[in-house]
């Protein structure tokens, strides 16, 4: 029966982290809801997920668009027993040269739609006995990179909110920061895009990892899948680094300690 497939709702659904872990849930039999200002990749999803998943275009910064898209989630699902807060956007600047806007625009998509989103999923999965929600932060949550001060400060807020959560609606509600490093998603590569050299600062992010690679949007997907599943349940309130290693080590290149031959 529909009514008894749970159901996730997964902000910046249409595409990267969002897209495959709205696979993942699908591929395990259940449904997603996903919601995206992309339109054209969200359509895409629709028609390859078709009745297993639901399109909704929303601003998931904007409360009138978040309260209806969870609306007619319900309307069509019945229920919600884990929400994913995906939606991320990605720019470069320092305390001198963000401009008021751009603080702004990253506040609202990568930390105020956090809230919105619980906000208004966290009843129906009350309703629904239980759940678990999953804040996508960074492992910029615990390290910094440069010219990132409102995506930094907006990743390490998402812990106090990842917490706050998992205090305020335990024991049936769970909550779970999960923290990348870098994964080959549109929004690094858009990021990237606006570097001076966008090849050397990929190849400088590959070997800031431990392991010697990004991530693909899948390995990422899976583990926001896990920390949902029964497997973790007695997780919660938690940051999960996902990181290859990144922040491991003072410095990749510095192989002080070893002896001479
Ligand atoms: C992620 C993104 C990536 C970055 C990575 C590690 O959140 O900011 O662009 O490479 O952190 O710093």
């Amino acid at each position: 029966m529909i009514e008894q497939q749970k159901v996730a709702v997964i902000t910046g659904g249409a595409k990267g982290i969002g897209r495959s872990a709205a696979k993942v849930f699908i591929d395990n039999g259940m449904r997603a809801c996903i919601l995206d200002v992309d339109i054209t990749e969200g359509n895409k999803m629709q028609e390859e997920f078709g009745e297993s998943l639901l399109f909704i275009n929303a601003d998931v910064s904007k409360s009138k668009d978040v309260a209806a898209a969870i609306e007619q989630c319900m309307a069509k699902f019945g229920r919600i027993d884990y929400l994913i807060n995906n939606a991320g956007i990605q720019k470069y600047a320092n305390a001198v040269t963000c401009l008021e806007e751009e603080w702004d625009l990253i506040m609202n998509v990568n930390l105020k739609s956090y809230f919105l989103c619980a906000k208004y999923c966290l009843p129906h999965m009350q309703a629904a006995g239980g759940g678990c929600v999953i804040n996508v932060a960074s492992v910029q949550s615990f390290v910094a990179s440069a010219n990132a001060v409102h995506y930094l400060t907006a990743k390490a807020a998402l812990l106090g909110f990842t917490r706050s959560v998992a205090i305020d609606f335990a024991p049936a509600i769970r909550c779970v920061a999960v923290c990348p490093g870098t994964v080959d998603t549109p929004m690094v590569r858009s990021a990237w895009a606006e570097a001076v050299d966008p090849s050397a600062i990929e190849e400088a992010s590959i070997n800031m990892h431990l392991l010697k690679r990004v991530a693909q949007p899948e390995e990422i997907g899976e583990l926001i899948y896990y920390l949902c599943s029964p497997k973790a349940s007695f997780i919660t309130g938690q940051a999960f680094r996902i990181d290859g290693g990144l922040g491991v080590a003072i410095d990749v290149s510095v192989k002080e300690g070893q002896k001479k031959k």
